[in-house]
This record gives structure tokens, C-alpha cells and sequence, in this order.
């Protein structure tokens, strides 16, 4: 959907996305409600974030409105809620819940959905940005849905995005034909088309990771850091930047360039952020972008998990700065030896 202000330009909107989306599709339409009712929950989200700054300055009890709930569940239990209504899903795999959730048989629809509900909120006290991470996958299976459903490569996914609730709120969503950003305009309540077919730089100068692991990084990780911060050849190193908020991270990598690593270390021995819900919807609007998202073995959208929560590490960027990372990487791999395989 679009419209004309004096003729002069012509402005879209998510709504419009939505159903041109479900048009494209060609099918029953529940894409559309889905990606609609997703895009509500997180209007409903960025309202929250805003407010929940006033709550957390003034305490609970100056608040009239509902009783105040920890953001992240609120969050959680508004998109379980809002996707359940929406008539598209079967199975649902969140950051806020245990379990898979199963839609009763009456509400399901053909898409699985996993998601981050809201991530990096312990950072909202000082109000840095926060986000929701979300992928879309057609169910495989027939039959009684399961979590199985949500096992799926990031290669499989339909629609991944992210909100960013930041200076303003920003939703980016990527599907085969590209990388489309959308600005919340809060006068009226809806997501503005601001840039289409985004492409990530080929090369940056920004490398973001929280070196307060130092001590636990593999030699290849310090090999390449060092490279950044002190260039063998005229070039200029690397600023550092990290905001410890994965969304906040991941976009500035996509806006300016650059390379945005979490590797494994002594408290999270197999990386710290999760392959459904984290990894895979970043690494999927990274490749679309024109990027790469790995592991430091293998692409993550390569990976077919085999669990839910799944940990992973992630390496991800400019090609040309996550292609620098795998020359270094590729050194330290261990060659896998025939005779004895472990
Ligand atoms: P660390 C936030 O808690 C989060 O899950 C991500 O948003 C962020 O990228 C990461 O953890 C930061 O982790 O170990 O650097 O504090």
C-alpha cells in the first residue's frame, strides 16, 4: 500500500510490504495476517521500551496503568498472543520459553516462527537500544505439529527481521529479493519505507566484539584483532566499537561496515547467542544484504540444528572483513585426521 503526497513522492509503508508479500505468495493470505500481527505486537513493544524508561526513573508505584511486568516477558507473552491470533502459525520457538509452543488445532496456520521477543534488555536501564529477532519458515512436516518443525537451516527461512528500538524504531526485513528498512512514525503509527535493496559496504573499518574475553579468545580470534588494531601494511587500523546489544550491534555493522564477532569463551564454551532466534534471522539479513555470517567452520545459515536453544558462535559482516577472519581462522584449523576421525 502507498500514497501520494501531492503527487510529489510516493511513500510505503510495512502494511503495504505485508501484502504485497501475501500477493506475491499467491497463497491463503496468512502470511500477510502473520507479518501484520507481528508488526502490531512490535509497535505494541516500542511503546513499552518508551514507557517502561519513565516506570524504571519513577518506580512501580507512581504507575496508574497495568501492573509493571519485566519488559521481556511482557514482550514474550504479547508475540506468543498476537501470532496465536494470527490464524499463520503451528509452532512457535521464543528466547522467553522453555518449550517449543504447539498452536491449538483450531488456530494453526502453515508458518513456524522463531523469535527473540526482546533482546539486550539488560541494558535498558541506561537506555541503550534494545531488539526483537524474529524468523518466518514454512512448516515441512504434516501431520501433528512439533518442535522438529522449527529445526530448519536459516537457508530455508521465508522472512527475517529485526526491530531496533532505538533512537526511533526501526523494523529491517529481508526475504530473497532483498534487505527493505522501515521507520516507526509515531504520529501515525506507522512503518515508513526508508531504505530499499539495502547492501552492506564490502569492506569497513569498524570490528565490534567485547574483549573482556581476551583471555579466553583462540589464537586465531587474537591474530586477527591485532591485525585490525595495528595493519602490517599502510592501512589505518579498525575503530572498536560495542554496545553488548545484539540487534544495536548487528545494525551498525550493516548500516556502516565492518565486523561484528562472538566467539566462544570460558563462560560460553560454545558462543553465547542462540542459532534459532538470534543467529540465523541476523545471518540471513546479512547474506541478503550482501554480507557473510559464520561460524569460523561453516556459513550458520548451512547449519540444521538439533535443539531448540541452541548456542553457536558468530562471526558476521563486510565480506571482505568476515573473508580476512576465515584467511586467519582457516591457519589454526585442526585438519581432521582420516585414520583416527576424533
Ligand atoms: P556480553 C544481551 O544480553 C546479549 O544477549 C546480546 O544482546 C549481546 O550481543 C550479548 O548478550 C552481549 O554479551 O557477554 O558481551 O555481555
Amino acid at each position: 500500500m502507498s500514497y501520494q503526497d501531492q503527487g510529489e513522492t510516493e511513500i510505503s509503508t510495512l502494511t503495504g510490504f505485508a501484502l504485497e508479500t501475501g500477493e506475491k505468495a499467491k497463497g491463503t493470505g496468512q502470511i500477510t495476517q502473520l507479518l501484520l500481527s507481528l508488526f502490531t505486537a512490535v509497535k505494541d513493544i516500542s511503546y513499552a521500551v518508551r514507557k517502561a524508561g519513565i516506570v524504571q526513573l519513577y518506580g512501580p508505584t507512581n504507575v496508574t496503568v497495568k501492573e509493571v511486568k519485566e519488559l521481556d516477558v511482557f514482550a514474550n507473552n504479547l508475540i506468543i498472543n498476537t501470532l496465536r491470533s494470527s490464524f499463520g502459525t503451528s509452532v512457535l520457538v521464543s528466547e522467553g520459553s522453555k518449550h517449543a509452543i504447539i498452536i491449538e488445532p483450531e488456530k494453526r496456520g502453515k508458518y513456524v516462527v522463531c523469535f527473540d521477543p526482546l533482546d539486550g534488555t539488560n541494558n535498558i536501564h541506561c537506555l541503550a537500544p534494545v531488539g526483537t529477532i524474529f524468523v518466518i519458515y514454512r512448516r515441512k512436516s504434516t501431520g501433528e505439529p512439533s518442535q522438529d518443525d522449527a529445526l530448519q537451516s536459516g537457508r530455508n527461512a521465508v522472512v527475517a527481521g529485526y526491530a531496533l528500538y532505538g533512537s526511533a524504531t526501526m523494523m529491517v526485513v529481508a526475504m530473497d529479493c532483498g534487505v527493505n528498512t522501515f521507520l516507526l512514525d509515531p504520529d501515525i503509527g506507522e512503518f515508513i519505507l526508508v531504505h530499499k535493496n539495502v547492501q552492506i559496504r564490502n569492506k569497513g573499518s569498524i570490528y565490534s566484539i567485547n574483549e573482556g574475553y581476551t583471555k579466553d579468545f583462540e589464537s586465531a580470534v587474537l591474530e586477527y584483532l591485532q591485525s585490525k588494531k595495528s595493519p602490517q601494511d599502510s592501512t589505518a587500523p579498525y575503530a572498536a566499537r560495542y554496545i553488548g546489544s545484539l540487534v544495536a550491534d548487528v545494525h551498525r555493522t550493516l548500516v556502516y561496515g565492518g565486523i561484528f564477532l562472538y566467539p566462544p569463551n570460558e563462560m560460553y564454551p560454545q558462543g553465547k547467542l542462540r542459532l534459532l532466534y538470534e543467529c540465523n534471522p541476523l545471518a540471513f539479513i546479512i547474506e541478503r544484504a550482501g554480507g557473510l555470517a559464520t561460524t569460523g567452520k561453516e556459513s550458520v545459515l548451512d547449519i540444521v540444528p538439533t535443539e531448540i536453544h541452541q548456542k553457536i558462535p558468530l562471526i558476521l559482516g563486510s565480506p571482505e572483513d568476515v573473508k580476512d577472519f576465515l584467511k586467519i581462522y582457516k591457519k589454526y584449523e585442526k585438519p581432521v585426521c582420516k585414520c583416527c576421525p576424533h
